[in-house]
């Protein structure tokens, strides 16, 4: 019977039991303040009902009683907001080698591209078991990526990447919605989650990718001229991108920022905005003239060149001129509009 009129959406996620264990708990807390409330009130309307000759007596106020009832509450919205943060903090912070997938949101649909180079549209393919980080961003106005049997919602805004994560737990296909009014067909824009066992999910992946992520971006690399000043030595008129991501950046104007996604695509589409000590401004803006796919290949691409085993991004160039996946791949810049 409950599974035709479920109280819960599906708990498909790590994050999905904690999530739940807290809004019990916070059911339950409610629940029985409401019942003691409703005793009270029944039981002194009926102790204290009127009656004839007797008169009411002024009470003046009691210590032990106004400090019971502030301090137990007290403590009780104590554990709320503790529990609460255990699991916030949990639910924000991505594991650090979680896999990753670049969302892109627009009116209305998901486009999806995974850092091994698959492609989708309003679907997902994630293993069951394995952490996911998804980078995300948005073509036009605010989105919002929820998964509610994963227990996750995230707002996914225009000009810069959001991220949150999960690992899956049960292999299924489960609700992807927007969460966040974004026009006329804000209801229709969903989508499914595809959770499958590791095999299944490898061979799905291994269908029809066009390389990874990180060589299309190596290629644009190349074709945009980033390359002409960002050489991979000290002798070009821009930095050496190896080797920056995640590491910190002394700027021109004295501020020291990490090099993270959101730093990246912002020196790509606003680089006055954040310029690094040491160099003169001349990288233009690719404001317009990339799109949001196309900056995030980029930014994949830096960070393989980054990553703490620098041949990474060497390799996964090098495996997308492999005869396996030759045939596969797509025109360079195709992507869907
Ligand atoms: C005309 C030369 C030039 C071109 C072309 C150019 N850049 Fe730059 N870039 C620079 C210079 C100079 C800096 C350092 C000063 C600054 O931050 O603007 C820089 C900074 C950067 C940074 C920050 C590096 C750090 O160490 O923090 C990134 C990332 C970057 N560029 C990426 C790119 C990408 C991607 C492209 C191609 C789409 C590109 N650049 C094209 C000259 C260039
Ligand atoms: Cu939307």
């Amino acid at each position: 019977m409950l599974n035709n009129f479920p109280l819960w959406p599906q708990q498909a996620s790590t994050l999905a039991g904690r999530v739940d264990a807290l809004y019990v708990f916070l059911l339950i807390v409610t629940g029985m303040m409401t019942l003691l409330i409703f005793i009270c009130v029944v039981y002194f309307a009926a102790r204290f009902r009127h009656r004839p000759g007797v008169r009411a007596e002024q009470i003046e106020g009691s210590t032990p009683l106004e400090i019971t009832w502030s301090a137990i509450p007290f403590l009780v919205f104590m554990v709320i907001f503790a529990w609460g943060a255990v699991v916030y903090f949990k639910e924000r912070t991505p594991p650090a080698d979680a896999s990753e997938v670049y969302v892109v949101a627009k009116q209305w649909m998901w486009k999806v591209e995974h850092a091994e180079g698959q492609r989708e549209i309003n679907e997902l393919h994630v293993p069951v078991g394995r952490d996911v980080k998804l980078i995300m961003t948005s073509q036009d106005v605010i989105h919002s990526f929820y998964i509610p049997a994963f227990r996750i919602k995230q707002d996914v805004l225009p000009g810069r990447y959001t991220v949150e994560w999960f690992r899956a737990t049960k292999p299924g296909i489960y609700h992807l919605f927007c969460a966040e009014y974004c026009g006329t067909q804000h209801s229709g824009m969903v989508g499914d989650i595809v959770v499958q066992e590791p095999a299944q999910f490898e061979a799905w992946m291994n269908g029809g990718s066009s390389g990874p992520l990180s060589a299309s971006g190596e290629k644009m690399f190349a074709e945009l001229g980033c390359a002409t000043c960002h050489r991979n030595d000290a002798g070009g008129r821009g930095p050496n991108l190896k080797g920056v991501f995640g590491k910190p950046v002394q700027l021109e104007d004295g501020r020291t920022v990490t090099a993270d996604e959101n730093y990246l695509r912002e020196c790509i589409l606003d680089p006055g905005a954040k310029r690094v000590k040491g160099f003169q401004p001349i990288m233009p803006t690719f404001q317009g003239l990339v799109s949001e796919e196309q900056v995030n290949a980029l930014v994949a691409y830096i960070k393989s060149i980054s990553s703490a085993n620098a041949g990474e991004g060497v390799k996964s160039s090098a495996s997308a001129a492999t005869p396996q996946s030759a045939g596969k791949v797509q025109p360079n810049g195709s992507q869907v509009q």
